[in-house]
């Protein structure tokens, strides 16, 4: 670049920041809740650090609404993946007039928060609730990033039939109302691809102790077991498997199960090897521009990446987004720009249906090699 040239754009270049540091500043505060102590607390950190990151990245790049300078603050609370819990950070937030919140993780935490939110006029946008009851209320102000238990557990159930040939399976579901949910869809439809269901056992999402169910399904000489529920009961359960000599039998399950986790939580269990599962959208490297992404996320959180992460993301861009096409930050305004979403984020395209649910959900299969998450097919 010639000198002249060079030092008329560094001029321009100033003279923009100094005009947008002049603005007057308003703080716009973002709630997030998830899970972030318990068994769960890796999910819901690892989708509150990515909360973090894009609330980082819009006050990096500078947001003007209606004159004034738009400064994101986060303000996170733990439900511990607890319903209860649930509503009091969702009346915590409400009582606080955030500004919209990305959230909740656990289906039975974000279900009844939903209620909770459009009684008190603010959006909610999950990155991790996926029992399709949650955007089936009729509430205006829910929204889901990520393909819902109808698609994980369909697919899942089509695929055990057609490319794993299943001819037989036990259900155990963890009563929660995501591990119920998903269970209760994937016995459906393995009964409808003729897969014999060859019985439905129950545990909580507290256990750690398999041995009895185990042991039972062992002697039912069941090839495949789909199991509704979390990674935190997924990984004993895989060691139990192993202790039990049921190395050869397949392991099934939703996203719930589908994390980063599993092989440390499995403590690298032979069966880990058997698990197919469905996460609800791309691998994060398919994503729009999701290496890059992903490289500065470990950077700034090394060994947090679980699952969620990218839709949290999105989570925050998609009402940052809205708010910029409603010019305004008050959700009462910029609460009906969200069904008109059609942003390019990073996880997919945003565009939403009339529920609230994606319009073009995706979902990928992974199983676990050396202990590793890795897609089954590219
Ligand atoms: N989607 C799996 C874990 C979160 C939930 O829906 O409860």
């Amino acid at each position: 670049m010639k000198p002249f040239r060079f030092i008329l754009v560094a001029g321009l270049a100033t003279t923009c920041v100094a005009v947008w540091a002049q603005q007057p500043t308003q703080t716009v505060t973002i709630g997030y809740v998830g899970p972030t102590s318990g068994s769960m607390a890796h999910y819901g950190v690892d989708a509150r650090n990515a909360v973090t990151l894009a609330i980082d990245d819009l006050n990096q790049q500078g947001m003007v609404i209606d004159g004034k300078r738009i400064e994101f603050k986060l303000a996170a609370e733990d439900d511990a993946g607890d319903p209860k819990q649930g509503t009091l950070a969702a009346q915590k937030l409400c009582d606080a007039k955030v500004a919209g919140v990305v959230g909740h993780i656990n289906s039975g935490s974000a279900i009844p928060a939903g209620r909770i939110y459009s009684e008190c006029g603010i959006p909610l946008i999950s990155p991790g609730a996926t029992n399709p009851q949650f955007t089936k209320q009729g509430y205006k102000n829910v929204y889901r990033l990520v393909a819902n238990d109808n698609a994980l557990a369909t697919g899942l159930a089509r695929y055990a039939a057609e490319q794993l040939k299943v001819k037989r399976v036990v259900v155990i579901d963890d009563r929660s109302a995501y591990g119920q949910g998903v269970a209760e869809v994937f016995e459906r439809e393995a009964r409808a691809a003729h897969i014999q269901v060859i019985s439905h056992e129950f545990t909580t999402d507290k256990a750690t102790d398999f041995q009895s169910i185990l042991t039972a399904i062992k002697a039912k000489n069941a090839p495949a077991i789909f199991f509704g529920g979390n990674d935190a009961q997924a990984g004993p359960m895989l060691r139990q498997m192993e202790q039990l000599g049921m190395g050869d039998v397949r392991l099934m399950g939703g996203d719930g199960i589908c994390t980063t986790q599993l092989g440390k939580l499995a403590q690298n269990a032979k069966p880990l090897a058997n698990v197919v599962c469905a996460e609800g959208g791309l691998s994060v490297e398919k994503m729009n521009n999701g290496k890059a992404w992903k490289a500065k996320y470990d950077q700034r959180f090394p060994k947090e990446y679980v699952l969620f992460a990218p839709y949290a993301y999105d989570g925050v861009m998609v009402m940052a987004d809205a708010m910029k096409r409603a010019g305004s930050t008050d959700p009462a305004k910029y609460m009906a720009e969200l069904p008109k979403t059609n942003y390019r984020g990073l996880s997919t395209r945003v565009q939403f249906d009339s529920k609230g649910d994606l319009k073009n959900p995706q979902f990928t299969l992974y199983t676990y090699q050396d202990g590793v998450k890795t897609p089954l097919y590219d």
